[in-house]
């Protein structure tokens, strides 16, 4: 190796510049080291995230719908391999230009290289289903595309930016800057291909659940759901909520990515005999499928952390019945993959009838990621917090006066039973809308699980009160929507609603913050009629 050569000058440019192969190789290996490391932090981190499939689905989701109708049409099921091919054409294409583009200064492939990067970025932030976490893809595949472009670039310009005299120095920049494209090539190829397989891990696992649940000869199907169950033309929810749609609350930094294979739950404590159950043979059990309404205990009034779905999954009694739980263990305690922990009082889960669910699927597929596959607890009629553990992998028969057994959010002084509290929430008009004047529909929800929506009552600027129309009910564990007609004179008006639940309950006026057992009171909507 040459000592003699000049050390190199950043700043010096020949006329010529790069090679044109040299420059385009460069800006193709920089954005592909930018997908792949992106692809495997989010296959780590939050499976959701990749930089390269929040392009692909935002492209979906915000095209018109003539052109993802012609999409389906055309492609069918290949539509989307399709997508993500020529977007992967498009952007090498890109990326290659860019490079050549910077034959004499990096700038240009520079700006590229981050314009795409920001593309990841904006991409994650406005998916459906989106934590903070999912920042970390986007930002390492940031760092990845510029870091390899300078590195590569500037090698590059030192290898031809040498005079012709120290040629020997040429020659072994030209070896260092082989090196360092092989070294970004094979890392960018390793990491992209790593993400795949841990991805696809989980992704993998969730075909097959979803076939094997499309295949399941269901011992209980939950009925259709009737047209009248919802009134979605004045401004009500879907009465099935869609799953990239469904509320989602934990505390998981990561979502875990457990296999359905690798799935096993053991059943113990206070029980005649040990249970160790694994996901084929909670398939092997009779399946039922249930329309429930799932509700967080933090739901503020007029929330929307409520959203309702067709669990398909097996009888928990039934499992603790064959375990032998004995009478004393007023507790299950349950336990999730990534150590998140709650107690539920096994009274309501062991009553004939209340249908507490080992649940594997959510609307005819497998649970998604962040709402616990493989494997969740459901209880109608319970708050989230105190019964409905994802990523569950562990069930202990206990008491609740055992000190060491205390779950999460009792132990940060939320309520230890958690029924669901009676509620009813207005949809429309929202708060501060602005309707023409004459007649306005006022609508909404209301919830009461596993005891049953009797009627609603509405009433306008404190007047007196007026039943509201209910839709056809589903079952007493789901909402059930509810519609009123009031004619209105111009000005501002005020809207509140209040439930009455089957056992003659009816939402109380008394305001309560949701810490400790959940939000209570009447909710009022201020709108302008004009
Ligand atoms: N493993 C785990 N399970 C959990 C939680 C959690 O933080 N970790 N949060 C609970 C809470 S507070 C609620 S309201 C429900 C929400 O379920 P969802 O995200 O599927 O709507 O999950 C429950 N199960
Ligand atoms: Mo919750």
């Amino acid at each position: 190796m040459s000592t003699t050569a000049a050390p190199p000058q950043p700043t010096a440019r020949s006329r010529a510049g790069l090679p044109v192969g040299w420059a385009g190789l460069i800006g193709l290996l920089a954005v592909l080291a930018a997908l792949g490391v992106g692809h495997l932090v989010a296959a780590l981190v939050a499976p959701a995230s990749s930089p390269f499939l929040a392009v692909g689905d935002a492209v979906i989701n915000y095209s018109p719908e003539p052109v993802t109708e012609f999409a389906k049409v055309t492609f069918g099921t290949a539509d989307k391999p399709i997508l993500l091919s020529g977007m992967a054409v498009v952007i090498a294409i890109v990326a290659v230009v860019a490079g050549i583009a910077s034959r004499r200064s990096p700038r240009p492939g520079l700006t590229v290289v981050i314009v795409l990067g920001v593309l990841g970025f904006g991409a994650v932030s406005i998916a459906r289903v989106f934590s903070p976490l999912d920042l970390i893809a986007p930002l390492a595949s940031l760092a990845a595309g510029v870091l390899s472009f300078r590195g590569l670039h500037s090698l590059a310009l030192r290898t031809y930016e040498t005079s012709p005299r120290s040629r020997a120095s040429g020659v072994s920049r030209r070896n260092v800057l082989i090196g360092g494209s092989v070294a970004v090539g094979v890392g960018a190829l390793v990491s992209g291909g790593a993400g795949l397989l841990l991805g696809n891990g989980v992704g993998n696992s969730r075909r097959t659940v979803t076939s094997q649940l499309k295949a399941a000869r269901l011992t209980e199907r939950a009925p259709a759901i009737p047209a009248g169950a919802a009134f979605t033309d004045v401004g009500t929810p879907t009465f099935l909520t869609a799953n990239p749609d469904f509320y989602r609350i934990d505390v998981a930094l990561r979502i875990p990515s457990q296999t359905a294979s690798a799935w096993s739950m053991k059943i113990h404590g206070m029980v005649g005999k040990e249970i160790t159950l694994t996901f084929d043979d909670l398939l092997s059990r009779p399946l039922v499928e249930r329309t429930i309404t799932m509700t967080c205990v933090s739901n503020p009034i007029g929330g929307n952390l409520i959203s309702t779905t067709n669990f398909i999954g097996v009888e928990l009694r039934d499992i603790l019945l064959e375990a032998g739980i004995q009478p004393g263990a007023d507790q299950l305690f349950s336990t999730s993959v990534d150590g998140w922990y709650t107690g539920t009082p096994t009274d309501v889960v062991m009553e004939p009838g209340r249908g507490a669910l080992l649940a594997i699927g959510m609307n005819g597929e497998a649970l998604p990621p962040e709402h616990g596959f493989p494997v969740r607890m459901v209880v109608p009629g319970l708050y989230g917090y105190v019964s409905a553990t994802k990523w569950v992998v562990d069930l202990e028969a206990t008491t609740f006066s055992d000190p060491a057994k205390r779950g999460y959010w009792l132990e940060r002084s939320w309520a230890q039973k958690a029924p669901i509290k009676t509620m009813s929430r207005i949809d429309s008009p929202q708060g501060f809308a602005k309707v023409p004047a004459g007649k306005v529909t006022v609508s909404g929800i209301a919830w009461a699980q596993h005891t049953g929506i009797e009627k609603v009552e509405v009433r306008m600027d404190g007047g007196p009160w007026r039943e509201a129309t209910l839709s056809t009910e589903v079952n007493v564990d789901t909402w059930r929507m509810w519609k009123a007609d009031f004619t209105l004179a111009a000005g501002s008006h005020t809207v509140q609603s209040r439930a009455t639940d089957r056992s003659g309950y009816t939402q109380t006026e008394m305001r309560a913050d949701p810490i400790p057992d959940g939000a209570s009171g009447w909710q009022a909507a201020i709108f302008t009629v004009s």
